[in-house]
Parts: C-alpha cells; sequence; structure tokens
C-alpha cells in the first residue's frame, strides 16, 4: 500500500534539544537471541490468521448467517433474496450498498447468470470486493522531504494507539520516525504519545499541556527540518471545548504545516471507530468538509460485528481506506487490503 515503506534501515542520528523525547537507550530490550525466521509463505499465513482472528465477529455475524440461509436451498428464488437483504442491512453494509446488489443480483437471476447458491456467494463476494476497491489509492512520499500525516478524529477512536503502531511499523520498515504531540487539550494524550514513543523507540516532540497546538508543530517541524525523518505523525485533539473550536484548530494546524514545509500535510487521516456504526459516517463527513481528507483508518474491528461497515464507508466516501486496526497490540494495525478483507470474512 505505502510502496515506499520499505526503506534500508539507518541508524538514527542523536538529536540535540531537550524539547524533544529520545527514546531512552536503557528503556531497550537486550537483543533478543539469534532465532531462524520464519519463510515468508508462513510469515503471511500467521498475520492472514490474525486479520481473521480479529474479524471473527463480523464473520460469523455475517457470513455465517448468510450460509446459515443458504443452507440446504438449491435455487434462488425471491423469498431467499429478501431474507438476503435483511442479513446484510443487520451487518451495517448500509441500506444503499445492500439495495443496489440485491437490484443486480434479481437482474442476474432473471437472466440465469446467476442460478445456484455457490455463484450467489462469489456474486456477494466480487461486489463487496469491489466497492472496498473502488477508492483505493495508495499514498505517495514527497519527493524531497518526511512525509507528514496528520491525524486526527473525536475522542477514543485510536488515534494515538494508530500512530504508536504506525510508528512501529514505519520503524520497522526502516524509517526514521518523528511524533508530534499536537492533542495539547489533556495532559493525559501527551503521556500516551510519549509512552508510545519509548515502546517503539522513536522521537517525540512536544510542549506542556495547554500549548497551542499549531506551534507544537511549527517547532516540531523546524526541530525536523535538518535531521533528515522519513515520516511525521501528528497527533491532535479529538475534542475541545467546541466543534467549532475543533475544527478552526485544525485547519490552522493544516495551514502552519503548510507554510513551514510545502505540500505537507502530505496525508490527512481520520481515525474512526468501527464499533460506532453509522456515526462513523457523519464524522468521515464533518472532517472531510472541514480539512479535505486523504486517507480513512477504522480501528476496534476486533471488537464489532457490523465490520460491513467498511464497505458502507467506502461506497459514500471516495476516500481510500489506509489502515485497519483489529486489536490493541503492536501488530494489529494492517495495511487494508479489500481482497484480503473479503477472504478473511468469508472463508
Ligand atoms: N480492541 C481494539 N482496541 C483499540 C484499537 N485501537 C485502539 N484501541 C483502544 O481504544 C482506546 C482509545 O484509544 P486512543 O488511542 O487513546 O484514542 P484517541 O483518543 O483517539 O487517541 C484504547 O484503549 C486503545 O487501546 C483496535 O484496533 N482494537
Ligand atoms: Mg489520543
Amino acid at each position: 500500500m505505502l510502496g515506499w515503506f520499505k526503506k534500508k534501515k539507518e541508524i538514527n542520528k542523536a538529536a540535540d534539544t531537550i524539547d524533544h523525547q529520545e527514546p531512552q537507550a536503557a528503556a531497550s530490550p537486550p537483543p533478543a537471541p539469534a532465532v531462524t525466521a520464519p519463510p515468508p509463505e508462513v510469515q503471511s499465513e500467521g498475520l492472514f490468521k490474525r486479520l481473521k482472528n480479529g474479524l471473527q465477529k463480523t464473520r460469523e455475524s455475517l457470513v455465517k448467517r448468510v450460509d446459515a440461509l443458504f443452507l440446504g436451498k438449491k435455487e434462488i428464488d425471491a423469498e431467499l433474496l429478501d431474507e438476503l437483504e435483511e442479513v446484510l442491512i443487520t451487518a451495517d453494509l448500509g441500506v444503499q450498498t445492500v439495495t443496489e446488489m440485491l437490484e443486480e443480483a434479481r437482474r442476474q437471476v432473471d437472466r440465469r447468470e446467476l442460478a445456484d447458491i455457490s455463484t450467489l456467494r462469489a456474486f456477494l463476494q466480487d461486489k463487496m470486493t469491489g466497492y472496498l476497491n473502488k477508492n483505493y489509492k495508495s499514498a505517495e512520499k514527497p519527493a524531497a522531504g518526511p512525509f507528514v500525516i496528520m491525524v486526527l478524529g473525536v475522542n477514543g477512536v485510536g488515534k494515538t494507539t494508530t500512530i504508536g503502531k504506525l510508528a512501529h511499523k514505519f520503524k520497522e520498515s526502516g524509517n526514521k520516525v518523528l511524533l508530534v504531540a499536537a492533542d495539547t487539550f489533556r495532559a493525559a494524550a501527551i503521556d500516551q504519545l510519549k509512552i508510545w514513543g519509548e515502546r517503539t523507540g522513536v522521537e517525540v516532540s512536544a510542549k506542556k499541556p495547554g500549548a497551542d497546538p499549531s506551534s507544537v508543530v511549527f517547532d516540531a517541524l523546524e526541530y525536523a527540518s535538518s535531521r533528515d525523518f522519513d515520516v511525521i505523525l501528528v497527533d491532535t485533539a479529538g475534542r475541545l471545548h467546541t466543534q467549532v473550536n475543533l475544527i478552526e484548530e485544525l485547519k490552522k494546524i493544516k495551514r502552519v504545516m503548510n507554510r513551514k514545509c510545502p505540500g505537507a500535510p502530505h496525508e490527512v487521516m481520520l481515525v474512526l471507530d468501527a464499533t460506532t456504526g453509522q456515526n462513523a459516517l457523519s464524522q468521515t463527513k464533518l472532517f472531510n468538509e472541514a480539512v479535505e481528507l486523504t486517507a480513512l483508518t477504522l480501528t476496534k474491528l476486533d471488537g464489532t460485528a457490523k465490520g460491513g461497515i467498511v464497505i458502507n464507508i467506502c461506497r459514500e466516501f471516495s476516500i481510500p481506506i489506509r489502515f485497519i486496526g483489529v486489536g490493541e497490540q503492536m501488530a494489529d494495525l494492517r495495511d487494508f487490503d479489500a481482497h484480503d478483507f473479503i477472504k478473511a470474512i468469508f472463508t
């Protein structure tokens, strides 16, 4: 998904200002004993299993119910299609998405192109993959300078956690990463980001709680300008005194970034909590109108039976889904891949 992701490992240069929290050498664990890495196919099988586990609730509510409906049926009749429609709507795929899919299914049944149950099951998989692929667009690294990702979303959706997981992911692929604590509204938010910095061994740029978030971002970009960072992840507040304040602040952060580092932010990524269902749609609309989103990340898919929301969001907006969170561990953030996602819930 991020083609430029993999880079040769570099040794981080030491930084020299006290404002910036550097990874603690003492905190890093002793090197692990040498072990033989499993072959790549075994590794990816393990990752796929993890994805499957993470999507278990959705598989049970969506595909197991579809399969229960299909069980013992030979022919596709009107009643079966009506029941199917209901199951799909309950899984949060969205009324319009389901209506559109089922209308096409009915047409194909009439024309006898869809003649049996297994073809209908394949049709569903195919259509869902199509919706998920609709907005696919990979992120492009700027020709020079760091890739700046502004991360936003309402409180509790998983912004800071996602940033921590991303820091790990980018660092593992050899990138030099800087985290920026621009959620200054809550003191705990800054501390939480610093903990992720220690855990992943990347630098965190922060000021005191209550500091102007735009100035935090300005100083961080200034600091980064002479230090060859590859990726800068900016955490932002999810709530201020009013929604208007929040939106204005996010717009200001975005402007300041662009002034300090032309072209930045290269990614404006909204984080959505998949367990909130339809709320995710209204949040996407609100933030997109304010700051023009370029990517989405859906978290907590492991905690919902309504993973169909991913398809709903893809149909409603033309914003690519970049990552999905399927658990609280560092490795539980996945590059979003439509084919893998559908395979994980259908097999
Ligand atoms: N189960 C699960 N929990 C998650 C996931 N992503 C984040 N969380 C949890 O959601 C809670 C809020 O996350 P946080 O990053 O503080 O949200 P923020 O307010 O948007 O920064 C924390 O308890 C996280 O561990 C996920 O993919 N799965
Ligand atoms: Mg946070």
